[in-house]
């Protein structure tokens, strides 16, 4: 048998891994949702189509997303997670010993219960008596949330396409400024300045309209589209910049993350930061990506 699976990331883009076993797929009232076996990178979770992640590389999109905001803000005791139903991003908040409370916040059930299923290393920790899994709209969890109810938000959002795409709008980033206690952060993954070069600028021009820090900072993803792959990061001061704040996680049992990869992290190479600046950049992105 030879089995693969692909995802087309933009119309002259695609990514092909060959497969051993599809390990369950099925259609939620939102999307389809698939775990495949594959032999390069192990289980894959993917909705319609596209990698959310897989066993291999999730330790670098997970530590990224989220160290950084929680070494940023001094005490982060309550953390908001929109999406990522996988729970990767909770089992690394659950690292850092200030949590006392982290709502995750997923659209689509089924991708919580295919993951603490099928996917246990990633999804081991939403089970933990601290986390609250609260199904449904972020968008809409956030806009009901009370002011100042949390220390750090953490968008882990698909791709923005469809009912993704209001996680990446202006009025999502002014809720959450909303929401975020004095010394908090935001943190969304933001794509690759490969192929989404437009929606990195937008994203950091729509949240410096609500916050008065806004950085960007970058990580290598192998399975998704373009590899390099970025993260924006705001707040009404905390930096993760700040001395001595990297060396708040010097104790994480991290596989990516570590204070030096940390500060690193927040150096741009020249074309990116060229990007930052540049008007049209949308137009001209290579190949029609599919954001
Ligand atoms: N192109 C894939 C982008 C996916 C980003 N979010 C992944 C969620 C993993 N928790």
């Amino acid at each position: 048998m030879d089995l693969w699976w692909t995802e087309t990331q933009t119309p002259s883009l695609r990514l092909g891994l060959r497969c051993s076993a599809v390990v369950t797929r099925a259609r939620s009232a939102y999307q389809e949702v698939a775990v495949l076996e594959t032999e390069q990178y192990g289980r894959l979770l993917a909705l319609d189509g596209a990698v959310m992640t897989t066993e291999a590389d999730e330790f670098v999109y997970h530590e990224m997303l989220v160290h950084p905001a929680m070494v940023a803000c001094a005490r982060p005791r309550s953390v908001l997670v929109v999406g990522g139903g996988d729970g990767g991003a909770v089992r690394e908040v659950l690292r850092h010993p200030a949590v006392e409370r982290v709502v995750l916040a997923e659209l689509d059930p089924l991708v919580v219960d295919v993951s603490r299923a099928h996917l246990p290393g990633i999804a081991g920790r939403i089970g933990d008596p601290r986390v609250a899994v609260c199904p449904g709209d972020g968008a809409l969890f956030l806009r009901g949330a009370p002011d100042a109810a949390f220390d750090v938000v953490l968008v882990d959002a698909p791709d923005p396409v469809g009912p993704a795409e209001v996680l990446f709008s202006g009025g999502l980033f002014a809720e959450a400024a909303r929401v975020l206690a004095p010394g908090g952060v935001l943190v969304l993954q933001t794509e690759s300045p490969f192929l989404h070069a437009g929606l990195i600028r937008t994203v950091q021009e729509r949240l410096a309209a609500s916050f008065p820090l806004v950085r960007l900072y970058w990580a290598v993803v192998p399975t998704y589209p373009g590899a390099m792959w970025t993260f924006s990061l705001a707040s009404r001061g905390a930096d993760p910049l700040a001395p001595g704040a990297p060396e708040r996680g010097g104790a994480l049992p991290t596989r990516y993350w570590s204070p030096e990869v940390h500060r690193a992290a927040f150096v741009l190479p020249p074309f990116v930061r060229a990007l930052l600046s540049e008007r049209g950049h949308a137009a001209a992105e290579p190949g029609g990506a599919r954001p």
